[in-house]
Protein backbone atom coordinates (compact mmCIF):
# COMPACT_ATOMS: atom_id res chain seq x y z
CA UNK A 1 0.00 0.00 0.00
CA UNK A 2 1.07 3.10 -0.77
CA UNK A 3 0.61 6.30 1.77
CA UNK A 4 -1.71 9.14 0.77
CA UNK A 5 -0.37 12.73 1.25
CA UNK A 6 -0.96 14.00 4.46
CA UNK A 7 -3.09 16.99 4.96
CA UNK A 8 -1.59 20.49 5.43
CA UNK A 9 -3.61 22.41 8.13
CA UNK A 10 -2.57 25.35 9.34
CA UNK A 11 -0.30 25.17 12.25
CA UNK A 12 -1.17 26.43 15.77
CA UNK A 13 1.15 28.58 17.85
CA UNK A 14 4.25 26.83 19.15
CA UNK A 15 5.03 28.59 22.30
CA UNK A 16 2.61 28.75 25.23
CA UNK A 17 -0.41 31.24 25.88
CA UNK A 18 -0.21 33.11 29.00
CA UNK A 19 -2.34 36.31 29.55
CA UNK A 20 -3.62 36.86 26.44
CA UNK A 21 -0.29 36.21 24.17
CA UNK A 22 1.64 33.58 22.79
CA UNK A 23 4.75 33.72 23.92
CA UNK A 24 8.03 32.71 24.24
CA UNK A 25 8.96 30.51 27.43
CA UNK A 26 11.58 31.56 30.17
CA UNK A 27 14.75 28.47 28.45
CA UNK A 28 13.59 28.98 24.98
CA UNK A 29 13.56 25.18 24.60
CA UNK A 30 11.80 22.80 21.86
CA UNK A 31 10.08 19.32 21.69
CA UNK A 32 9.89 17.58 17.97
CA UNK A 33 5.80 16.36 17.90
CA UNK A 34 5.59 14.00 15.28
CA UNK A 35 3.06 11.89 13.61
CA UNK A 36 2.62 8.61 15.20
CA UNK A 37 1.28 6.91 11.79
CA UNK A 38 4.81 8.33 9.83
CA UNK A 39 6.74 9.30 11.95
CA UNK A 40 6.86 12.48 10.53
CA UNK A 41 7.84 15.63 12.86
CA UNK A 42 4.97 17.78 11.86
CA UNK A 43 5.91 21.17 14.54
CA UNK A 44 8.70 22.13 17.27
CA UNK A 45 6.68 23.41 20.44
CA UNK A 46 7.99 25.06 23.00
CA UNK A 47 9.32 22.81 26.10
CA UNK A 48 8.25 25.05 28.64
CA UNK A 49 9.28 24.52 32.37
CA UNK A 50 8.45 25.50 36.17
CA UNK A 51 8.73 29.15 35.86
CA UNK A 52 6.45 29.49 32.87
CA UNK A 53 3.51 27.42 34.55
CA UNK A 54 4.09 29.86 37.47
CA UNK A 55 3.83 32.76 35.41
CA UNK A 56 0.49 31.28 33.74
CA UNK A 57 -1.02 30.81 37.41
CA UNK A 58 -0.09 34.36 38.31
CA UNK A 59 -1.95 35.34 34.80
CA UNK A 60 -5.06 33.25 36.09
CA UNK A 61 -4.74 34.20 39.64
CA UNK A 62 -5.10 38.03 38.40
CA UNK A 63 -7.37 37.49 36.57
CA UNK A 64 -9.81 35.74 38.72
CA UNK A 65 -9.37 37.76 41.44
CA UNK A 66 -10.22 40.91 39.16
CA UNK A 67 -13.20 39.40 39.20
CA UNK A 68 -14.05 40.35 35.35
CA UNK A 69 -15.23 37.05 34.26
CA UNK A 70 -15.72 35.65 37.58
CA UNK A 71 -18.31 38.08 38.13
CA UNK A 72 -19.37 38.50 34.79
CA UNK A 73 -23.52 37.57 34.20
CA UNK A 74 -23.89 33.57 33.51
CA UNK A 75 -26.12 34.97 29.78
CA UNK A 76 -22.58 36.69 29.04
CA UNK A 77 -20.03 33.84 29.87
CA UNK A 78 -23.02 31.66 27.65
CA UNK A 79 -22.65 34.10 24.87
CA UNK A 80 -18.56 33.38 24.77
CA UNK A 81 -18.83 29.78 25.25
CA UNK A 82 -21.36 29.87 22.30
CA UNK A 83 -19.26 32.04 20.39
CA UNK A 84 -16.23 29.32 21.09
CA UNK A 85 -18.98 26.40 19.62
CA UNK A 86 -19.26 28.65 16.33
CA UNK A 87 -15.49 29.35 15.83
CA UNK A 88 -14.99 25.71 16.18
CA UNK A 89 -17.23 24.64 13.83
CA UNK A 90 -16.34 27.41 11.12
CA UNK A 91 -12.67 25.68 11.87
CA UNK A 92 -14.03 21.61 12.03
CA UNK A 93 -11.80 20.82 9.18
CA UNK A 94 -8.84 22.32 10.36
CA UNK A 95 -9.21 21.00 13.66
CA UNK A 96 -10.12 17.60 12.79
CA UNK A 97 -6.82 17.15 10.06
CA UNK A 98 -4.40 18.16 13.67
CA UNK A 99 -6.03 15.80 15.86
CA UNK A 100 -5.52 13.10 13.02
CA UNK A 101 -2.28 14.30 12.69
CA UNK A 102 -0.97 14.52 16.00
CA UNK A 103 -3.20 11.12 17.21
CA UNK A 104 -3.00 9.05 14.26
CA UNK A 105 -7.05 8.23 14.56
CA UNK A 106 -8.78 8.56 11.38
CA UNK A 107 -10.16 11.55 10.36
CA UNK A 108 -13.87 10.45 10.69
CA UNK A 109 -13.07 10.18 14.76
CA UNK A 110 -10.99 13.43 14.52
CA UNK A 111 -14.13 15.11 13.02
CA UNK A 112 -17.16 13.21 15.71
CA UNK A 113 -14.80 14.66 18.53
CA UNK A 114 -14.82 17.92 16.98
CA UNK A 115 -18.57 17.80 16.54
CA UNK A 116 -18.88 16.46 20.47
CA UNK A 117 -16.48 19.62 21.38
CA UNK A 118 -18.73 22.35 20.43
CA UNK A 119 -21.61 20.32 21.41
CA UNK A 120 -19.83 20.38 25.14
CA UNK A 121 -19.28 24.01 25.22
CA UNK A 122 -23.09 24.98 23.72
CA UNK A 123 -24.73 22.48 26.63
CA UNK A 124 -22.16 23.97 29.37
CA UNK A 125 -23.83 27.57 28.11
CA UNK A 126 -27.23 26.46 28.15
CA UNK A 127 -26.60 25.08 31.24
CA UNK A 128 -25.06 28.00 33.52
CA UNK A 129 -27.74 30.11 32.24
CA UNK A 130 -30.84 27.78 33.90
CA UNK A 131 -28.44 26.78 37.16
CA UNK A 132 -29.25 28.80 40.29
CA UNK A 133 -28.70 27.90 43.90
CA UNK A 134 -31.24 27.45 46.45
CA UNK A 135 -33.55 29.56 48.40
CA UNK A 136 -34.84 28.73 51.94
CA UNK A 137 -36.88 30.44 54.02
CA UNK A 138 -35.21 30.41 57.59
CA UNK A 139 -36.28 32.56 59.90
CA UNK A 140 -39.20 35.16 59.87
CA UNK A 141 -37.99 38.01 58.10
CA UNK A 142 -34.60 36.77 57.16
CA UNK A 143 -33.80 34.45 53.91
CA UNK A 144 -31.15 31.76 52.88
CA UNK A 145 -29.47 31.16 50.14
CA UNK A 146 -27.09 28.72 48.58
CA UNK A 147 -25.22 30.07 45.90
CA UNK A 148 -22.48 28.75 43.34
CA UNK A 149 -19.75 30.88 43.45
CA UNK A 150 -16.60 29.91 40.85
CA UNK A 151 -14.44 27.74 42.31
CA UNK A 152 -11.04 29.87 41.74
CA UNK A 153 -7.91 28.92 39.56
CA UNK A 154 -7.70 25.67 38.19
CA UNK A 155 -5.04 23.30 37.02
CA UNK A 156 -6.18 21.17 34.09
CA UNK A 157 -3.79 18.51 33.12
CA UNK A 158 -5.09 16.40 29.85
CA UNK A 159 -3.71 13.18 27.92
CA UNK A 160 -2.96 12.00 24.56
CA UNK A 161 -5.93 10.33 23.57
CA UNK A 162 -8.42 12.51 23.47
CA UNK A 163 -6.52 15.99 23.25
CA UNK A 164 -9.18 18.06 22.31
CA UNK A 165 -12.57 16.37 23.73
CA UNK A 166 -10.45 16.31 27.19
CA UNK A 167 -9.89 19.77 26.89
CA UNK A 168 -13.12 20.44 26.48
CA UNK A 169 -14.48 18.70 29.33
CA UNK A 170 -12.85 20.58 31.56
CA UNK A 171 -12.55 24.11 29.86
CA UNK A 172 -16.00 24.90 29.28
CA UNK A 173 -17.63 23.97 32.33
CA UNK A 174 -15.02 25.91 33.97
CA UNK A 175 -15.53 28.88 32.00
CA UNK A 176 -19.57 28.49 32.54
CA UNK A 177 -18.47 28.41 36.54
CA UNK A 178 -16.70 31.67 36.06
CA UNK A 179 -13.13 30.09 36.77
CA UNK A 180 -9.72 30.77 35.25
CA UNK A 181 -7.28 28.07 34.14
CA UNK A 182 -4.07 27.37 33.31
CA UNK A 183 -4.20 24.21 30.55
CA UNK A 184 -1.09 21.79 30.08
CA UNK A 185 -1.70 19.20 27.00
CA UNK A 186 0.16 15.80 27.35
CA UNK A 187 3.55 16.27 25.72
CA UNK A 188 2.93 14.41 22.84
CA UNK A 189 -0.13 15.52 21.85
CA UNK A 190 -0.92 19.57 22.15
CA UNK A 191 -1.49 21.00 18.23
CA UNK A 192 -5.41 20.90 18.96
CA UNK A 193 -5.01 22.73 22.46
CA UNK A 194 -2.74 25.27 21.17
CA UNK A 195 -5.32 26.07 18.21
CA UNK A 196 -8.10 25.84 20.87
CA UNK A 197 -6.21 28.75 22.81
CA UNK A 198 -6.28 30.32 19.79
CA UNK A 199 -10.15 30.32 19.36
CA UNK A 200 -10.55 31.25 23.08
CA UNK A 201 -8.69 34.35 22.23
CA UNK A 202 -10.92 35.04 19.18
CA UNK A 203 -14.18 34.50 20.97
CA UNK A 204 -12.95 37.53 23.44
CA UNK A 205 -12.01 36.14 26.59
CA UNK A 206 -10.24 38.51 28.69
CA UNK A 207 -6.30 38.02 29.15
CA UNK A 208 -5.33 35.70 31.62
CA UNK A 209 -8.56 33.92 32.15
CA UNK A 210 -7.23 30.88 29.70
CA UNK A 211 -3.41 30.30 29.65
CA UNK A 212 -2.07 26.93 27.46
CA UNK A 213 1.55 25.47 28.96
CA UNK A 214 3.67 23.24 26.76
CA UNK A 215 5.44 20.94 28.69
CA UNK A 216 6.45 17.52 30.53
CA UNK A 217 4.48 16.32 33.40
CA UNK A 218 7.26 16.26 35.67
CA UNK A 219 8.30 19.71 35.28
CA UNK A 220 5.05 21.99 34.10
CA UNK A 221 2.69 19.44 35.44
CA UNK A 222 4.35 18.92 38.57
CA UNK A 223 4.32 22.88 38.90
CA UNK A 224 0.89 23.32 38.18
CA UNK A 225 -0.07 20.81 40.60
CA UNK A 226 2.12 22.07 43.90
CA UNK A 227 1.36 25.64 42.94
CA UNK A 228 -0.62 26.97 46.97
CA UNK A 229 -2.27 29.49 44.29
CA UNK A 230 -4.13 26.83 42.58
CA UNK A 231 -7.91 26.40 43.68
CA UNK A 232 -8.68 22.97 41.63
CA UNK A 233 -6.55 20.08 39.96
CA UNK A 234 -8.70 18.66 37.07
CA UNK A 235 -7.04 15.79 35.61
CA UNK A 236 -7.18 13.00 33.18
CA UNK A 237 -4.68 10.47 32.75
CA UNK A 238 -3.22 7.56 34.46
CA UNK A 239 -3.67 6.20 37.69
CA UNK A 240 -0.24 6.10 38.81
CA UNK A 241 -0.58 9.86 37.76
CA UNK A 242 -3.25 10.48 39.40
CA UNK A 243 -2.47 9.36 42.53
CA UNK A 244 0.74 11.15 42.88
CA UNK A 245 -1.30 14.06 41.82
CA UNK A 246 -3.62 13.75 44.76
CA UNK A 247 -1.14 13.19 47.60
CA UNK A 248 0.14 16.59 46.25
CA UNK A 249 -2.92 18.19 45.72
CA UNK A 250 -3.97 16.51 49.48
CA UNK A 251 -0.89 18.42 51.05
CA UNK A 252 -2.62 21.98 51.10
CA UNK A 253 -6.26 20.52 50.59
CA UNK A 254 -7.08 21.27 47.35
CA UNK A 255 -9.83 19.81 44.89
CA UNK A 256 -9.05 17.35 42.79
CA UNK A 257 -10.97 15.84 40.07
CA UNK A 258 -9.64 12.89 38.44
CA UNK A 259 -10.39 11.08 35.64
CA UNK A 260 -8.18 7.63 35.84
CA UNK A 261 -9.49 5.26 32.87
CA UNK A 262 -10.34 1.50 33.76
CA UNK A 263 -10.41 -1.83 32.79
CA UNK A 264 -14.14 -2.42 31.47
CA UNK A 265 -15.59 -5.56 31.13
CA UNK A 266 -18.55 -6.33 28.22
CA UNK A 267 -20.37 -9.28 29.48
CA UNK A 268 -22.46 -11.17 26.97
CA UNK A 269 -24.91 -13.87 27.96
CA UNK A 270 -26.29 -16.47 26.80
CA UNK A 271 -29.18 -15.23 25.43
CA UNK A 272 -27.52 -12.18 23.57
CA UNK A 273 -28.03 -10.90 19.85
CA UNK A 274 -24.74 -12.22 19.00
CA UNK A 275 -24.76 -10.54 15.72
CA UNK A 276 -25.16 -7.24 17.01
CA UNK A 277 -23.46 -8.09 20.01
CA UNK A 278 -20.44 -9.19 18.54
CA UNK A 279 -20.37 -6.58 15.77
CA UNK A 280 -20.35 -3.55 18.87
CA UNK A 281 -17.52 -5.76 20.69
CA UNK A 282 -15.35 -4.33 17.76
CA UNK A 283 -16.60 -1.11 17.96
CA UNK A 284 -15.88 -1.08 22.38
CA UNK A 285 -12.29 -2.25 22.02
CA UNK A 286 -10.85 -1.32 18.50
CA UNK A 287 -11.73 2.35 18.68
CA UNK A 288 -8.67 4.38 18.33
CA UNK A 289 -6.98 1.42 18.56
CA UNK A 290 -8.22 0.83 21.96
CA UNK A 291 -6.61 4.14 23.39
CA UNK A 292 -9.92 4.59 25.17
CA UNK A 293 -10.43 5.36 28.83
CA UNK A 294 -13.82 3.12 28.36
CA UNK A 295 -12.44 0.31 26.06
CA UNK A 296 -14.12 -2.66 26.23
CA UNK A 297 -10.84 -4.63 26.12
CA UNK A 298 -12.45 -7.69 28.49
CA UNK A 299 -14.64 -10.01 26.94
CA UNK A 300 -16.81 -11.96 29.66
CA UNK A 301 -18.36 -14.36 27.37
CA UNK A 302 -20.93 -16.96 28.44
CA UNK A 303 -19.75 -20.52 27.57
CA UNK A 304 -22.59 -21.32 25.31
CA UNK A 305 -22.05 -18.65 23.19
CA UNK A 306 -17.89 -18.09 23.97
CA UNK A 307 -17.04 -19.79 20.60
CA UNK A 308 -19.73 -18.43 18.29
CA UNK A 309 -18.56 -15.17 19.68
CA UNK A 310 -15.29 -15.13 19.29
CA UNK A 311 -15.40 -16.78 15.92
CA UNK A 312 -17.48 -13.81 14.61
CA UNK A 313 -15.68 -11.11 16.66
CA UNK A 314 -12.13 -12.44 14.83
CA UNK A 315 -13.05 -12.71 11.59
CA UNK A 316 -13.91 -9.44 10.91
CA UNK A 317 -10.94 -8.20 13.37
CA UNK A 318 -8.73 -10.09 10.51
CA UNK A 319 -10.19 -7.58 7.81
CA UNK A 320 -9.87 -4.41 9.69
CA UNK A 321 -7.82 -1.87 7.61
CA UNK A 322 -4.66 -0.41 9.30
CA UNK A 323 -3.48 2.73 7.49
CA UNK A 324 -3.01 6.64 8.10
CA UNK A 325 -5.74 8.33 9.55
CA UNK A 326 -6.45 10.80 6.34
CA UNK A 327 -6.72 7.51 3.98
CA UNK A 328 -10.88 7.20 3.78
CA UNK A 329 -9.95 3.87 3.60
CA UNK A 330 -8.87 3.41 7.18
CA UNK A 331 -10.17 1.83 10.25
CA UNK A 332 -7.73 1.95 12.64
CA UNK A 333 -4.95 3.97 13.25
CA UNK A 334 -1.50 3.70 14.96
CA UNK A 335 -0.86 3.46 18.62
CA UNK A 336 0.29 6.47 19.97
CA UNK A 337 4.33 6.08 20.30
CA UNK A 338 6.50 2.92 19.63
CA UNK A 339 7.11 3.62 23.44
CA UNK A 340 3.25 2.96 24.14
CA UNK A 341 3.47 -0.10 21.69
CA UNK A 342 6.13 -1.59 23.36
CA UNK A 343 3.96 -1.61 26.64
CA UNK A 344 0.94 -2.63 24.65
CA UNK A 345 3.18 -5.93 23.31
CA UNK A 346 4.57 -6.43 27.04
CA UNK A 347 0.61 -7.16 27.99
CA UNK A 348 0.56 -10.11 25.01
CA UNK A 349 3.24 -11.66 26.02
CA UNK A 350 1.80 -10.95 29.61
CA UNK A 351 -1.02 -12.79 29.09
CA UNK A 352 0.38 -15.75 27.15
CA UNK A 353 2.74 -16.25 30.08
CA UNK A 354 -0.13 -16.34 32.38
CA UNK A 355 -2.33 -19.22 30.68
CA UNK A 356 -3.92 -17.58 28.04
CA UNK A 357 -4.06 -18.47 23.90
CA UNK A 358 -3.10 -15.91 20.97
CA UNK A 359 -6.12 -16.55 19.12
CA UNK A 360 -5.21 -13.35 16.82
CA UNK A 361 -2.91 -10.88 15.59
CA UNK A 362 -0.37 -9.77 18.25
CA UNK A 363 2.40 -8.87 15.51
CA UNK A 364 3.25 -5.50 14.30
CA UNK A 365 1.70 -5.54 10.11
CA UNK A 366 4.12 -6.81 7.76
CA UNK A 367 3.17 -3.91 5.07
CA UNK A 368 6.29 -1.98 4.47
CA UNK A 369 4.15 1.25 3.92
CA UNK A 370 2.85 1.14 7.54
CA UNK A 371 6.94 0.52 9.21
CA UNK A 372 7.41 4.10 10.22
CA UNK A 373 4.21 4.15 12.19
CA UNK A 374 3.35 2.35 15.83
CA UNK A 375 1.13 -0.25 14.30
CA UNK A 376 0.13 -3.22 15.86
CA UNK A 377 -2.82 -5.96 14.22
CA UNK A 378 -5.98 -6.37 15.85
CA UNK A 379 -5.50 -8.80 18.73
CA UNK A 380 -7.97 -11.46 19.78
CA UNK A 381 -6.45 -13.65 23.05
CA UNK A 382 -8.62 -15.94 24.66
CA UNK A 383 -8.86 -18.55 27.30
CA UNK A 384 -7.52 -15.82 29.94
CA UNK A 385 -7.38 -16.76 33.38
CA UNK A 386 -9.48 -14.19 35.63
CA UNK A 387 -7.04 -13.87 38.70
CA UNK A 388 -4.13 -12.90 36.65
CA UNK A 389 -2.44 -9.37 36.06
CA UNK A 390 -3.57 -8.96 32.47
CA UNK A 391 -7.50 -9.08 33.62
CA UNK A 392 -7.03 -5.88 36.00
CA UNK A 393 -4.58 -3.37 34.35
CA UNK A 394 -5.44 -1.21 31.54
CA UNK A 395 -3.69 -2.55 28.36
CA UNK A 396 -5.21 0.48 26.21
CA UNK A 397 -4.20 -0.76 22.76
CA UNK A 398 -6.26 -2.76 20.17
CA UNK A 399 -5.93 -6.16 22.14
CA UNK A 400 -9.12 -7.95 23.46
CA UNK A 401 -9.28 -10.45 26.04
CA UNK A 402 -11.71 -12.84 26.49
CA UNK A 403 -12.76 -14.99 29.34
CA UNK A 404 -15.15 -17.75 29.61
CA UNK A 405 -18.01 -16.84 32.07
CA UNK A 406 -20.93 -19.29 33.77
CA UNK A 407 -23.90 -17.53 33.69
CA UNK A 408 -24.76 -13.80 35.32
CA UNK A 409 -23.48 -14.54 38.63
CA UNK A 410 -19.89 -15.81 37.80
CA UNK A 411 -19.84 -13.03 34.94
CA UNK A 412 -20.79 -10.37 37.76
CA UNK A 413 -18.29 -11.62 39.91
CA UNK A 414 -15.52 -11.71 37.69
CA UNK A 415 -16.60 -8.18 36.25
CA UNK A 416 -16.33 -6.82 39.64
CA UNK A 417 -13.17 -7.97 40.38
CA UNK A 418 -10.57 -5.33 39.26
CA UNK A 419 -9.75 -1.72 41.37
CA UNK A 420 -11.45 0.28 38.52
CA UNK A 421 -14.96 0.70 37.93
CA UNK A 422 -15.11 3.42 34.98
CA UNK A 423 -17.60 1.39 32.19
CA UNK A 424 -19.19 -2.12 31.92
CA UNK A 425 -21.76 -2.91 29.23
CA UNK A 426 -24.12 -6.13 29.27
CA UNK A 427 -26.04 -7.84 26.37
CA UNK A 428 -29.08 -9.69 26.99
CA UNK A 429 -32.43 -9.39 25.77
CA UNK A 430 -33.83 -9.30 29.35
CA UNK A 431 -34.66 -6.25 30.52
CA UNK A 432 -35.23 -7.38 34.17
CA UNK A 433 -31.75 -9.31 33.71
CA UNK A 434 -30.02 -5.57 32.72
CA UNK A 435 -31.53 -4.10 35.68
CA UNK A 436 -30.44 -6.44 38.30
CA UNK A 437 -26.78 -6.43 36.64
CA UNK A 438 -26.75 -2.71 36.83
CA UNK A 439 -27.06 -2.47 40.79
CA UNK A 440 -24.45 -5.23 41.30
CA UNK A 441 -21.80 -3.82 38.44
CA UNK A 442 -19.97 -1.62 40.42
CA UNK A 443 -18.66 0.74 37.43
CA UNK A 444 -19.55 4.73 36.60
CA UNK A 445 -21.23 4.11 33.86
CA UNK A 446 -23.35 0.85 32.58
CA UNK A 447 -24.12 0.42 29.22
CA UNK A 448 -27.21 -2.61 28.13
CA UNK A 449 -26.74 -3.88 24.82
CA UNK A 450 -24.59 -1.27 23.70
CA UNK A 451 -21.13 0.37 24.40
CA UNK A 452 -19.34 3.62 24.30
CA UNK A 453 -22.22 5.86 23.74
CA UNK A 454 -22.05 9.06 25.80
CA UNK A 455 -23.85 12.51 26.17
CA UNK A 456 -23.01 15.62 27.35
CA UNK A 457 -26.00 15.57 29.99
CA UNK A 458 -25.21 12.59 31.51
CA UNK A 459 -22.20 12.12 34.25
CA UNK A 460 -19.13 10.19 33.53
CA UNK A 461 -16.32 8.79 35.35
CA UNK A 462 -15.78 5.73 37.70
CA UNK A 463 -16.08 3.86 41.02
CA UNK A 464 -13.11 2.63 43.28
CA UNK A 465 -9.63 3.52 41.45
CA UNK A 466 -10.92 4.95 38.28
CA UNK A 467 -11.35 8.49 39.45
CA UNK A 468 -12.21 11.40 41.86
CA UNK A 469 -15.83 13.48 40.95
CA UNK A 470 -17.39 13.60 37.58
CA UNK A 471 -17.13 14.97 34.39
CA UNK A 472 -19.81 16.29 32.08
CA UNK A 473 -23.19 16.70 33.39
CA UNK A 474 -24.51 18.78 36.34
CA UNK A 475 -21.85 17.45 37.80
CA UNK A 476 -19.12 17.94 35.25
CA UNK A 477 -19.99 22.04 36.27
CA UNK A 478 -20.43 21.18 39.92
CA UNK A 479 -16.62 20.59 39.58
CA UNK A 480 -15.72 24.07 39.30
CA UNK A 481 -18.03 25.85 41.75
CA UNK A 482 -18.02 26.32 45.48
CA UNK A 483 -21.64 26.53 47.59
CA UNK A 484 -21.75 30.04 49.50
CA UNK A 485 -24.51 30.47 51.96
CA UNK A 486 -25.58 34.09 51.85
CA UNK A 487 -27.99 34.77 55.09
CA UNK A 488 -29.98 37.90 54.59
CA UNK A 489 -31.54 39.45 57.68
CA UNK A 490 -34.20 42.03 56.75
CA UNK A 491 -35.29 42.46 60.51
CA UNK A 492 -32.28 42.51 62.52
CA UNK A 493 -32.82 42.57 65.89
CA UNK A 494 -30.97 42.75 69.54
CA UNK A 495 -30.63 39.05 71.18
CA UNK A 496 -29.50 40.21 74.42
CA UNK A 497 -27.83 37.23 75.12
CA UNK A 498 -24.55 38.20 76.51
CA UNK A 499 -23.87 41.05 79.44
CA UNK A 500 -27.88 42.55 79.02
CA UNK A 501 -29.49 41.18 81.86
CA UNK A 502 -28.48 43.34 84.92
CA UNK A 503 -27.81 47.43 85.50
O1 LIG B 1 -0.16 8.94 31.16
P1 LIG B 1 0.19 10.09 32.19
P2 LIG B 1 0.80 8.16 30.16
C1 LIG B 1 -3.45 5.31 30.88
C2 LIG B 1 -3.07 4.24 29.88
C3 LIG B 1 -1.64 4.52 29.62
C4 LIG B 1 -1.18 4.97 30.99
C5 LIG B 1 0.05 5.82 30.99
O2 LIG B 1 -3.22 2.97 30.46
O3 LIG B 1 -0.94 3.38 29.20
O4 LIG B 1 -2.26 5.74 31.48
O5 LIG B 1 -0.05 6.83 30.01
C6 LIG B 1 0.88 14.50 32.77
N1 LIG B 1 2.34 15.83 37.54
N2 LIG B 1 -4.11 6.47 30.29
O6 LIG B 1 2.11 7.84 30.78
O7 LIG B 1 1.63 10.10 32.54
C7 LIG B 1 1.40 14.19 31.39
O8 LIG B 1 2.35 15.15 30.98
C8 LIG B 1 1.44 16.40 36.72
C9 LIG B 1 -5.52 6.56 30.53
O9 LIG B 1 0.83 8.91 28.89
O10 LIG B 1 -0.80 9.95 33.27
C10 LIG B 1 0.11 14.20 30.58
O11 LIG B 1 -0.25 15.55 30.29
N3 LIG B 1 1.16 15.94 35.49
C11 LIG B 1 -6.01 7.93 30.23
C12 LIG B 1 -0.91 13.61 31.56
O12 LIG B 1 -0.32 13.73 32.85
C13 LIG B 1 1.81 14.84 35.06
C14 LIG B 1 -5.47 8.57 29.02
C15 LIG B 1 -1.25 12.15 31.33
O13 LIG B 1 -0.08 11.39 31.31
C16 LIG B 1 2.76 14.19 35.88
C17 LIG B 1 -4.06 8.39 28.89
C18 LIG B 1 3.00 14.74 37.17
N4 LIG B 1 3.87 14.18 38.03
C19 LIG B 1 -3.43 7.33 29.49
N5 LIG B 1 3.24 13.13 35.20
C20 LIG B 1 -7.50 8.10 30.37
N6 LIG B 1 -7.97 8.21 31.61
O14 LIG B 1 -8.22 8.20 29.40
C21 LIG B 1 2.61 13.11 33.99
N7 LIG B 1 1.76 14.14 33.90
Amino acid sequence: MNLRPPPTPRLPPADPYIDGEFRPSAAGERREISCPATGRVLLAVAEAHAEDAQLAVSAARRAFDEGKWANASPRARAAVLESVATLLERDAVRFAELETLDTGKPLAESRDDLAQVADVFRYYAALVRSTGGEVNRAEEGSLSLTLLRPAGVVSMITPWNYPLLQASWKVAPALAAGCCFVLKPSELTPLTTMALAETLAEAGLPDGVANVVTGAGSSVGAALVSDPRVDVVSFTGGIETGRVIARTAADRAARVALELGGKNPNLILADADLEVAADRALDAVFFHAGQVCSAGSRLLADEKVHDELVARISARAARIRLGVGWDPETEMGPLISAAHREKVEGYVRLALAEGARLHLGGDRPADPALVGGAFLLPTVIVDLPSDGRVAREEIFGPVLTVERVRGLDDALARANATDTGLAAGIWTRELRTALRAAERLRFGTVWWNDFHPYFPEAPWGGFKSSGVGRELGRSGLREYQEEQHLYLNADPSPSGAFGGRGP
